[in-house]
């Protein structure tokens, strides 16, 4: 996929070593963006083993993101991606899919005078045991893209700023947005931090998956799908840790590694565009993803 050898190219080549919170070193480069036209086909990539394991957890993560469930009792079953976020008892407080089915309604105190919330009947409020209001926001982009397809509100939202404050890992794919332009659906997704060897090609295939999927449920062609990046990182294995990899270093991060100059990746860029396409093989690239 030529977008993603460029995204590859543009971190490397606009990128500056930036040392972060987990202690691998990456290069970074801020504020990325490409399209993805999804009539053209489903965007899996091919510089990056994407099958079998690794297919299906990025299905059971969606599924696990639409139940709206904020534990993964069900989810681990299928895979282990998320179990070193969890607790014993399968709670975790990242919450992806508890926020899109299920985001914090206020409680009364929470209102400015004269302000209101949807009532309790409305069909996109639930009330939760404990007496827990929530907002059910794809269900209503979903009826609203039936009702009103040229709506231009129709945003999920992950981010709770108090949940955010705190959680161990505040979504990455925090914000997306629906948009129609004749008989297609095109989303846009917004993410503050891209793992661009390891993350982003599973956030590329989940996307793609929920906008066909959507767009199947309300009669519309799946079309474009944009993807904003504000931090978009190569982790370069070096750092006070190493490299979180282990042995399962992506082939892009090897190259990295092996550079003596930080600031000299033009040999990487090479071989990135021109020879890891050819060198997609099928070869198992990583044992497990963290
Ligand atoms: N990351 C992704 N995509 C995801 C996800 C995580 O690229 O879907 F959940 C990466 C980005 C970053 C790290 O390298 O995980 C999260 O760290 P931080 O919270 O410091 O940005």
């Amino acid at each position: 996929m030529q977008q993603y050898l460029d995204l590859v190219d543009a971190v490397l080549s606009e990128g500056a070593y930036k040392p972060n919170r987990t202690g691998v070193d990456t290069i970074s480069s801020f504020s990325q963006h490409y399209e993805i036209d999804l009539e053209a086909g489903y965007p899996l990539l091919t510089t990056k083993k994407m099958d079998g394991y690794r297919w299906n957890s990025m299905i059971h993560e969606m599924c696990w993101y639409l139940s709206g469930d904020e534990h993964i009792r069900d989810l681990r079953e299928e895979t282990k991606i998320w179990d070193a976020w969890a607790d014993d008892e399968g709670q975790l407080d990242t919450a992806y899919g508890r926020f899109w089915r299920r985001f914090p309604i206020p409680e009364d105190d929470g209102r400015l005078e004269g302000e209101s919330w949807p009532e309790e009947a409305h069909r996109w409020v639930n009330t939760e045991s404990g007496g827990r209001r929530t907002f059910d926001q794809l269900q209503y982009v979903i009826d609203t893209l039936s009702d009103s397809p040229n709506s231009r509100r129709l945003v999920v939202n992950a981010w709770h700023p108090a949940n955010a404050a705190v959680s161990t890992l505040p979504p990455c794919h925090y914000t997306f947005v629906f948009n129609v332009q004749g008989d297609r659906l095109n989303c846009h997704l917004t993410q503050r931090s891209g793992d661009v060897a390891l993350g982003i090609p599973f956030n590329i295939a989940a996307y793609a998956l929920l906008t066909k999927l959507v767009a199947g449920q309300v009669g519309l062609e799946p079309g474009t799908f944009g993807h904003t990046i504000v931090d978009a990182h190569v982790y370069c294995g070096t750092g006070e840790r190493g490299s979180w990899y282990g042995d399962n270093l992506h082939p892009l991060q090897k190259r990295l590694r092996a550079v003596d100059s930080r600031e000299d990746y033009a040999d990487v860029r090479e071989w990135l565009v021109e020879e890891a396409p050819a060198e997609a093989d099928g070869e198992e690239r990583f044992d497990h993803v963290p």
